[in-house]
């Protein structure tokens, strides 16, 4: 079943960032500081490597009833029964996973102008992810999104809106002005030794306001 998902602290995995430090504990120490989604982004595992992490990761998200999302396989998405798939411009197309995963699996598609995001909403996204609004280093070769189209594309889609790229406890009040729907974060949480105060921390900057 989809459900009514509370977005508003989006953790992205990656385990370089982690150094050696064990996924699923931090994933949990994430989730008891605040976070609302948890999404597995895998780039270099195996298939069967991206399956297991998916499957041990569920039985946490599972755990404390918050929705996993699977990055880039649509395939692995459905095996570990998941709650969704996200995926980016040059994955399977927003249309052609929607007929694989059904209606009741969430869609996320990562944009980074209002033509994408419109498209992404036509295409039956149930969120999509807006993004980089600062620079980062999890990430090569973004797109870079101004705050000012990121309000913009806020303003004219009626789908959960989620920005991405860079952003902690420095610079995330710009963001949560705009009015989105959630933040997305990788290196802010996991990138921090106490990985459940640094997702406190984040969380408390989204709910103060
Ligand atoms: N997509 C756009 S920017 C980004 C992704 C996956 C990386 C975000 O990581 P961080 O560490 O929060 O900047
Ligand atoms: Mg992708």
């Amino acid at each position: 079943m989809k459900m009514n998902v509370d977005f508003s602290l989006y953790l992205v995995t990656d385990r370089e960032i982690l150094k050696g430090r064990d996924l699923f504990n931090s994933i949990e120490q994430a989730i008891l500081g605040g976070v609302t989604v948890v999404q597995i982004r895998e780039k270099n595992a195996s298939s069967l490597e991206f399956y297991n992490i998916a499957k041990k990761a569920k039985l946490i998200t599972d755990k404390y009833n918050i929705p996993l999302i699977i990055n880039d396989r649509v395939d692995i998405a459905i095996a570990v029964d998941a709650s969704g798939v996200h995926l980016g411009q040059n994955d399977l197309p927003a249309k052609v996973a929607r007929n694989l995963i059904g209606k009741n699996k969430i869609l996320g598609i990562s944009t980074y102008n209002l033509e994408l995001a419109l498209k992404a909403r036509d295409d039956t996204a149930d969120y999509i992810g807006v993004g980089a609004l600062f620079s980062t280093n999890t990430k090569k070769n973004t797109n870079k999104v101004s705050i000012d189209t990121l309000s913009k594309i806020k303003s004219c889609i009626n789908i959960p809106v989620i920005a991405i790229g860079g952003i902690n406890e420095t610079n995330i009040g710009s963001i949560v002005k705009t009015n989105v729907d959630g933040v997305a974060v990788v290196s802010s949480i996991l990138g921090k030794e106490d990985i459940k105060a640094a997702s406190q921390n984040i969380y408390s900057s989204i709910t103060r306001n």
